[in-house]
């Protein structure tokens, strides 16, 4: 949230605004914006006010019989104060890989994937969340994690 809108937001709370306005600065959706939430405004300014996806974690996921594709785990988190229904996309290594459905302020969402071979380098590979960046975010510098690429041998070998 920009100093334009925490003005805004106050501008509401007197009544010269329409709510349309900020409708972002009414937390509790109760059609009033009050004192505590133009202060939460504020201190949602020291940070913009919006979304900011990260990639929480990766995690290898066991596979069934010791064989077919080596699955992981992806766990993305939305740290900014607003939530987002956009479909969010994430990519291993730059290969995409999959999509989550909106995720709230705050919540956390993961979601089992094929581990894409190939694309690692020194044996890392990276998870990065928005990689065409459809979402508009307050921060943009965040959005890749390196994690040990899994082991080759571990899952996907020769299936016979
Ligand atoms: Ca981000
Ligand atoms: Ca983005």
């Amino acid at each position: 949230m920009t100093i334009d809108e925490i003005l805004k937001t106050i501008g509401v709370s007197l009544g010269d605004l329409d709510l349309s306005a900020c409708v972002a600065g009414d937390r509790n959706g109760d059609g009033v914006i009050t004192i505590d939430e133009i202060i939460a405004a504020t201190y949602a300014a020291l940070n913009a006010c919006g979304v900011d996806l990260v990639p929480a974690r990766v995690r290898e996921l066991p596979c069934p019989g010791g064989c077919g594709p080596q699955r992981i785990e992806v766990c993305i988190d939305n740290i900014g104060p607003l939530g987002t229904n956009a479909a969010i996309a994430f990519a291993v290594s730059s290969q995409s890989v999959g999509e989550i459905r909106g995720l709230g302020a705050g919540a956390e969402a993961c979601v089992d994937v094929v581990y894409p071979r190939g694309g690692e380098s020194d044996g890392q590979a990276t998870l990065t969340i928005d990689p065409d960046n459809q979402i508009p975010e307050i921060n943009e510098d965040n959005n890749v994690l390196s994690f040990p690429a899994p082991n080759p041998t571990a899952c996907d070998p020769i299936c016979s």
